[in-house]
């Protein structure tokens, strides 16, 4: 009800009566007034003027399911929505519903998260109604073994989205930071349910501090955001949007083959480290060379004094800059 409310306001140039609406809806004048009161409550603003009815002057920068829904493009590939306002964690989620039956393509999105979470154990920090927290459940029917380079698909349609929303070049950090300025801005974590031969699902994290202006002590001097970067609001929802449909197009291509050949030399265009000294920090083992790019399997292939190629595999390693982070 809310929704349909929502779009007629938004498909019309003027006001919207609301005999109009009780029409269309079939419901009473209170009904439709309890609704506009609540899309208020939300952050819209709404104008009613006796005699003509309701308008719509201004949306709130939000990631509900209809707003994301308002700018997604005709498309198949999610078959779900669902948006929170506080959550622990969105994989979290993604995970109870996948394990209560859901098995179709999902996204979580929520404005605030109480645990979010990042790789091993560590945190995330998603502060109410500036970032993206969201996560993608899906089942795809792939060799277990490759589905680490989910996390790369998403990575290359995070950058892609981001030049097309904010015109910003954001770079690859392997295998699960997106950077801009040498900070991050984005982080991905992807979790799965398997047998040995066998996907149950998938959730792939997505954290993007989009508007984020401020962040906790112990990250200032590593994140940055999309409004910082830009020096502009980014419509959360929109990106939310145009991120769905680039994933979309890299995952069908990634599909195909289960392996990121198609992708590869996209994806290594958009690498911070390509050609550059990094070290490869595995528990307390360093090991140092210059980065070249990814495999076709995901791996990062890291170039070694004696001029040995090192393929490092996704997990327990860390990839450092020479001098800090980046
Ligand atoms: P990561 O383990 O590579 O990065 C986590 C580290 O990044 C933290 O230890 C901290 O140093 C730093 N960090 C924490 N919060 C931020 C932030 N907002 N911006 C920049 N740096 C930060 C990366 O893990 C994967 C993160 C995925 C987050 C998404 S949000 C939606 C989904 N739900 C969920 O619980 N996690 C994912």
């Amino acid at each position: 009800m809310k929704e349909k409310v929502l779009l007629m306001l938004k498909q019309s140039q003027s006001y919207v009566s609301g005999q109009e609406m009780c029409n269309a809806l079939g419901v009473s004048r209170t009904a439709v007034w309890k609704v506009i009161n609540q899309l208020k409550e939300e952050g819209y603003v709404i104008e009613a003027v006796s005699n003509k009815g309701y308008s719509l002057s201004k949306t709130p920068n939000t990631i509900t399911e209809y707003e994301v829904r308002s700018h997604l493009e005709d498309s198949a590939f999610l078959d779900q929505i669902v948006s929170y306002e506080v959550i622990d964690s969105t994989n979290v989620k993604a995970k109870q519903l996948a394990n209560e039956g859901k098995n179709q393509n999902l996204l979580v999105l929520a404005e605030e998260q109480t645990a979010g979470r990042g790789r091993r154990g560590r945190g995330w920090s998603s502060p109410k109604g500036s970032g993206i927290w969201m996560s993608l459940l899906l089942h795809p029917q792939i060799a277990p073994q490759n589905a680490s380079m989910l996390t790369l698909v998403s990575a290359l349609a995070l950058v892609k989205a981001i030049k097309e929303v904010t015109q910003l070049e954001a770079q690859i950090k392997w295998p699960n930071d997106i950077i801009l300025n040498g900070k991050k801005v984005c982080g991905i974590l992807t979790e799965m349910s398997s047998e040995v031969d066998y996907i149950h699902y998938v959730v792939i994290g997505i954290g993007i501090n989009a508007n984020t202006t401020e962040f906790p002590e112990e990250i200032q001097p590593i994140a940055t955001s999309l409004q910082l970067a830009g020096n502009k609001e980014v419509n959360r929802a929109e990106l939310v949007a145009v991120i769905m449909k680039h994933f979309e197009r890299y995952y069908e291509r990634f599909i195909k083959t289960e392996d990121m050949r198609e992708l590869q030399e996209e994806y290594n265009n958009s690498l911070v480290h390509k050609n550059q000294n990094v070290k490869i920090i595995n528990g307390s083992t360093i090991t140092e060379g210059i980065a070249r790019g990814i495999d076709t399997d995901g791996s990062l292939l890291v170039e070694l004094e004696e001029g040995r190629i090192l393929p490092v595999i996704s997990g327990e390693v860390s990839v450092r800059g020479m001098n800090g982070y980046v």
